[in-house]
Parts: C-alpha cells; structure tokens; sequence
C-alpha cells in the first residue's frame, strides 16, 4: 500500500518537482497515468479532476489538486517549508517566479515551439538574472538554510531550460552551483537513475 497515489500524464511537466520532493524524502507513490491515450483523459478523467486539469494526488480520503498547492502541502507535512517568515517569504516569492517563467515556457513549447523557440531562449538571462542575484545575496545552500518544497520545483525548471538551451546556466555561477548541489542529493540521483524518470519525456507533445 503506498502512501500517495498520483494522477497525471507521463511527463515531467508540473510533476516532477513533486516526485523529487517524495524521491528525497522516500515517500512511496504509485502513478496512474490519466492520458494513455488523449481519449482516455478527456473521456475518463478530465471530468473527475475538481478543476478539469491535472496533476491530482490522492492521500488518504483527501484529493489534492493545484500542483504549488500541492508542493506546500507535502512542504508543510515534510518540514520542508523554510524556517519563519522570512525564509516561506522567499520560497513563496521565487516559486511565483517559478510559476510565471514555468506559464511561458509551456505556452512556448506547446503553442509556438516553431516560431517562438529563439525568441524565448534570448528571453532566458532575464529570467535568470534577479534569481541568480537573490541566491547569491541570501547566501544558502538552498533558498532557505535547508532543502525546501520550492527547490525541487526551481531546480526542476533550470533543469528543462538546460536540456531546451545547453549551457544557458552558465553564465551564472549561483544557479549553476545550486542546480548541481540538489540533483547531488543522494536520493535524487537515485531517482534520476531509475527507468522511470530516464523513459519521461518533459512535455507530452515530445517538444524540449
Ligand atoms: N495550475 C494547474 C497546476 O499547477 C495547471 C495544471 C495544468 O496545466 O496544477 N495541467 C495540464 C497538464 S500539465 C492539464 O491538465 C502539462 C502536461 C501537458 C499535457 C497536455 C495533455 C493534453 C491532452 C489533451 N492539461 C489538460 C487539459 O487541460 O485538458
């Protein structure tokens, strides 16, 4: 019997900062995959999602949706939410950040992937620049003083931006020493080793 049982498409996507987080603390969950086919989630589980829309995991009677919800509530349950208001101020500030770049990549790679490609991998310095000065500045490990829910999830999108444009970290010097000290985490590389993370494609229409 697992702990959580996972509802979403067989993809990194909004998922993965989640799977990290259970990997890292050695939650056990089981996935179901809502989207074998495009029929079978628009027939069989769009209509069971509260806002049509997944990720949805399941812990005990309760059903979670929202996936930075998400990512607190196992935050809040792992003791993975910063220490006092100044450290949750900045884990819920980067992962709006997080949010807002995670919103333009996927209308990019879903929406204009052809025509939009360049035109958002110029956009990347940008987007980088102010995390890579609050890391630096903050002066921590992790954006608080120990891992947290929101470093699963800022990591994970420095990792899909590496693999759409390689080498686009380097020029920062904090994010690129903080991409490398999450994915070190002995049971994250574990994780990243495993079939199932090495066969999940990022997106569901293939593009990266
Ligand atoms: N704010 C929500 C959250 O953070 C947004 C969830 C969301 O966008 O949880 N869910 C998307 C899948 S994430 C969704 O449910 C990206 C994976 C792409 C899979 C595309 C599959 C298309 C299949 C027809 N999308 C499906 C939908 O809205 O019907």
């Amino acid at each position: 019997m697992t702990e959580y049982t996972f509802y979403y498409f067989p993809v990194r996507g909004r998922g993965e900062a989640i799977r990290m987080l259970w990997a890292d603390v050695g939650a056990s969950y089981e996935e179901i995959n809502v989207a074998p086919s495009v029929e079978v989630w628009q027939q069989q589980w769009k209509h069971k999602m509260p806002f049509g829309q997944a990720p949805m995991v399941k812990h005990g009677d309760q059903e979670l949706v929202q996936s930075n919800a998400i990512l607190r509530y196992l935050g809040r349950k792992y003791d993975l939410y910063g220490d006092g208001p100044l450290e949750q101020y900045r884990m819920d500030m980067l992962t709006d950040h997080v949010e807002d770049i995670r919103s333009e990549y996927s209308r990019m790679i879903y929406h204009n992937y052809d025509n939009g490609k360049d035109e958002y991998i110029k956009s990347i310095p940008t987007k980088f620049a102010p995390v890579e000065k609050f890391l630096k500045s903050w002066g921590n490990e992790y954006i608080g003083k120990k891992i947290s829910f929101a470093d699963y999830n800022l990591c994970d999108l420095l990792d899909i931006h590496e693999v759409l444009s390689p080498g686009c970290l380097a020029q920062f010097p904090s994010l690129t020493a903080y991409h490398a000290r999450v994915l070190a985490r002995p049971h994250i590389q574990a994780y990243r080793k495993s079939e199932g993370f090495k066969t999940r494609p990022i997106n569901f229409n293939g593009k990266q």
